[in-house]
């Protein structure tokens, strides 16, 4: 596949500083590397930089909207040109503020192919607080209502934009949720498996119904990573930390059932903070886990019950 790379280092949505050096860290870790030697043509486009939004404000509680809608404005040009000329972005973030931008231009772009896109959303956070809901103000905590179309985020993009339908919104991995938060997730339809749906039947038995439906559908498939989705022993690099997470095995088989499935068409990998990581292991866990993702298995041919013998 043609892979492109893509820094966004976008950091004002978080409130610890540090996810601008997310794009350096993935690839010093040597994410290009890692995908060329399993035979993609990789290219990195840079770090994008945001567009001006000074027109932007928010009612409510939206700490830096307007840097924000800035962003945003240039991560859906970035994501809708990139695919358009049918390649597979992988966005290196920054904080997860960036997918109000990248998902907008994945939803454009499979609008016009006249299909409909899911997001995999795999967080320790629902990311469904609006200015009105949000008790932080953190705009990285506000992604997915934004790209579902919410009010209250009026002016980031321009009106009628394609939103992306709630119902085709998978949360897995979710364990902090905040109270206005849940209530507008369950009323909105967002299908989300927490880490109780996790433990109890197991990632497999998740994904392979997630991505039955995806393909059911006929949609296009967004995958966004943050990486406080691990469990804060496995990766240490992220501003806010929730302990019991994925662990190593079960965040590389959801990679791995994505390779087979083959449905993958863009991926944030968001909210790598260096600063607080210990020398580099979570950026390399993240380069590891795009790597399952893109084609790196343990043996040549993926392992059935009828084979092991
Ligand atoms: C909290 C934390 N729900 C907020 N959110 C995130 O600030 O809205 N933390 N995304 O990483
Ligand atoms: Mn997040
Ligand atoms: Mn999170
Ligand atoms: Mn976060």
């Amino acid at each position: 596949r043609r892979i492109a790379l893509v820094g966004a280092p976008v950091a004002l949505g978080a409130s610890r500083p540090g996810c601008a050096m997310g794009p350096e860290a993935m690839r010093i870790a040597g994410l290009a590397e890692a995908l060329a030697e399993l035979g993609h043509e990789v290219s990195d486009h840079g770090d994008v930089a945001p567009m001006r939004a000074d027109d932007v404000s928010l009612e409510g509680h939206a700490r830096h909207a307007a840097h924000i809608a800035g962003w945003a404005r240039a991560l859906d040009e970035a994501a809708y040109g990139l695919l358009k000329d049918g390649r597979l972005p992988i966005f290196m973030g920054g904080d997860h503020a960036l997918a109000m931008g990248t998902v907008s231009g994945a939803a454009r772009h499979a609008h016009e192919q006249g299909r409909p896109l899911c997001v995999l959303w795999l967080d320790a956070h629902a990311d469904f607080n609006t200015p009105t809901t949000s008790e932080s103000g953190n705009m990285h905590g506000m992604p997915v209502a934004f790209y579902c179309g919410e009010a209250g985020f009026e002016g980031i993009l321009p009106a009628g934009r394609p939103t992306v339908a709630p119902r085709n919104v998978f949360m897995v991995g979710i364990r902090s949720v905040d109270a206005r938060e849940r209530e507008l997730i369950a009323a909105r339809g967002v299908r989300v498996f927490d880490m109780r749906a996790i433990d109890e039947f197991g990632v497999a038995a998740i994904v392979r119904r997630i991505l039955a439906e995806v393909e059911r559908i006929g949609a296009m498939l967004h995958v966004s990573l943050d990486v406080d989705f691990l469990d804060p022993t496995i990766a240490p690099g992220v501003g806010t930390a929730v302990g019991g997470g994925a662990n190593l095995r079960e965040a590389h088989l959801i990679m791995e059932m994505l390779c087979e499935s083959g449905l993958t068409s863009s991926m944030d990998i968001a909210e790598l903070n260096p600063y607080l990581d210990e020398r580099g292991r979570s950026a390399r866990l993240l380069a590891d886990l795009a790597a399952s993702l893109f084609g790196r298995q343990v043996l040549d041919k993926v392992s059935t019950l009828a084979t092991v013998k």
